[in-house]
């Protein structure tokens, strides 16, 4: 029937430019739309967040209601991390994770649209909860606090409805990067010869597989609590704990499920920023492994305070101290990388040197809060936050702007503007430092979380109008993330295939790549394939000139 089929122009499959994104299954399309729904929310949060520090900047007076002060600090906690973050990672593993190991796409490229749209139906659902009032019980959703006693409003069940459909994505996802990674590699690709960046997303992946139907099944639960009179969390039989346990028995992991992929970023950039090759590929692949596993045994630490056993106590706090091991391990790697390189200080490194800074700050203030004694003075204080933000912020949006500035060129076929790159990193840089390391020293003097309102006269108004000052810093930061998009746009100075002299085999095609990836996938030979055939290329042609002036 060949003939029969060539009768019918290509054009005549064509769609119009909106069907097309709409119906798409191209994994490349779909991480487009991910990274840009992400982004959206990014801004979404991020202005929730500025309504909290207007009110804070200013106690004894009431900019916005109690209520809608609830409302903010819930949706910004679950906008940051399951719309922003999460699907930002998402985007870009749907985007990289094909062209990084040779493939025509992902494995399921359906099932991949439906987690995107899913995605989508889940966050119209959480935002229309602002027309009846959103959820209160912060991101956390704490049960007794979210049963239907306390908090009344539809809001909540909206929350669960949109979290239960987000994670279902989340899981879909994951087997959809699973069986990709698995399956799917140019032949010579080994696992040992695979991008890091896949590593991460691997792991992530299997985090995901085993921590989300936990989830799920606790908001099932709560659900049904508040709505059909069950008692799983509230009422004379039941364990006010379970939903803690639940909760962090997948939030715990979370954590790490939103770091990794910015850990995979940092191994990609770090190599070709530096002009070396990556420091300990092994130690570094295999470190994210034991994140994994660990991370599933230290979800109590959350709740030190809830009056667990000693030795539960003990046992949490011996294994969350653990789990800084691989990840020093790979701050150390990364660190050796950059020794001794030709270090090329363009943006993308730029937000790698945030990462890592600001990384290491958050992560030593865990290290203090695994502490049980140090713990219970600083859990639910100012201290906490500070701490979530140099981890989430520092390490995750850091790494999610540098991918960003790596990976634009080849997504779109231009290059960003290099000055308004560093303008946007410095001024991201200074607001981060001035609204969070304050942060600190509220905690120490014992400024709660998530409250709304303070008494003057405890003398916490001035770290909070420095915090206030320095959030309206990071905003303009990101104005100036947009303004570059718009401008580079505008400019559009032309990419090439392999702006950054890349090492992975998505420089090997165009920029932007076709709807079929690669015309021939390179042989792999190491995990630097790129590298290769560009060394292998400049020999070739030093050889025929060397060859020309002895004839
Ligand atoms: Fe965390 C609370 C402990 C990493 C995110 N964390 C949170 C919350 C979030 C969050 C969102 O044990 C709040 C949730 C809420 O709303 O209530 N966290 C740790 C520890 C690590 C850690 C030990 N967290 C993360 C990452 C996150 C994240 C990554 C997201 C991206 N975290 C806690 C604890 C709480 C907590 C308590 C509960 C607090 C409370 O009371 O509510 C580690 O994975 C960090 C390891 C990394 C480093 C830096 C690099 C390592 C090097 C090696 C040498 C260092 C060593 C340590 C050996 C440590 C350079 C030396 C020790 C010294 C003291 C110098
Ligand atoms: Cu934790």
């Amino acid at each position: 029937m060949a003939t029969a089929q060539a009768a019918i122009p290509r054009s005549a499959y064509k769609r119009s430019g909106l069907m097309e994104w709409l119906t798409t299954v191209d994994h490349k399309k779909i991480g487009v739309m991910y990274m840009i729904a992400a982004f959206v929310f990014f801004v979404l949060g991020g202005l929730l967040a500025l309504l909290m520090r207007v009110e804070l900047a200013n106690p004894g007076k009431a900019v916005i209601s109690a209520d809608f002060y609830n409302q903010a600090f819930s949706m910004h906690g679950t906008t940051m991390i399951f719309l922003f973050v999460i699907p930002m990672f998402a985007g870009m593993g749907n985007y990289f994770i094909p062209l990084h190991i040779g493939a025509r796409d992902m494995a399921f490229p359906r099932i991949n649209a439906l987690s995107f749209w899913l995605v989508v139906g889940g966050a119209l659902i959480m935002y229309s909860s602002f027309l009846v009032g959103a959820t209160e019980a912060g991101w956390t959703g704490y049960s007794p606090l979210a049963n239907s006693i306390f908090s009344k409003s539809p809001g909540t069940d909206m929350w669960i409805l949109g979290l239960v459909l987000i994670g279902t994505s989340s899981l879909l996802g994951a087997i959809n990067f699973i069986v990709t990674i698995l399956n799917m590699r140019t032949p010579g690709m080994t696992m040992t010869r695979m991008p890091l960046f896949g590593w991460s997303m691997l792991t992530t992946s299997l985090m995901i597989l085993a921590s989300t139907p936990v989830l799920t099944g606790a908001l099932v639960m709560l659900l049904a609590d508040r709505n059909f009179g069950t008692q799983f969390f509230t009422g004379p039989t039941s364990d006010p704990l379970m939903w803690q346990h639940m909760f962090w028995f997948y939030s715990h992991p979370a954590v790490y499920i939103m770091v990794l992929p910015a850990m995979g970023i940092v191994s990609e950039v770090l190599p070709v920023f530096s002009r070396k090759p990556i420091f300990g590929y092994k130690a570094i692949a295999f470190s994210s492994a034991a994140i994994g596993v660990l991370g599933f045994l230290v979800w109590a630490h959350h709740m030190f305070a809830t009056g667990l056993s000693p030795v539960l106590q003990t046992f949490f706090m011996t294994a969350t101290m653990i789990i800084a091991v691989p990840t020093g391990v790979k701050i150390f790697n990364w660190i050796a990388t950059l020794w001794g390189g030709k270090l090329s200080f363009k943006t993308p490194l730029l937000f790698i040197f945030g990462f890592l800074s600001m990384f290491v700050i958050g992560g030593i203030s865990g290290v203090f809060q695994a502490m049980v004694p140090v713990d219970l003075q600083l859990t639910d204080t100012y201290f906490v936050v500070a701490h979530i933000h140099y981890v989430l912020f520092g390490g995750s949006v850091f790494g999610i702007f540098s991918g960003l500035y790596y990976w634009t060129p080849k997504i779109t076929g231009w290059m960003m503007n290099e000055k308004l790159g560093q303008l946007h990193f410095w001024l991201m840089m200074l607001g981060f430092n001035i609204t969070f390391f304050p942060m600190h020293l509220l905690g120490l003097e014992g400024m709660p979380r998530r409250i709304y309102d303070y008494d003057p006269s405890r003398g916490w108004t001035a770290y909070n109008v420095i915090a206030t000052i320095g959030a309206f810093l990071i905003a303009a930061s990101v104005l100036v993330y947009i303004i570059n998009f718009i401008v580079s746009r505008n400019q559009r100075v032309p990419a090439g295939d392999d702006p950054w002299e890349g090492n992975t085999l998505e420089w090997a095609t165009s920029s932007p790549p076709p709807s079929y990836n690669f015309d021939k996938v390179l042989p792999v030979y190491s995990e630097r394939p790129v590298r290769d055939a560009r060394i292998a290329a400049q020999k070739a042609a030093a050889q025929k000139a060397a060859e020309q002036k002895s004839a």
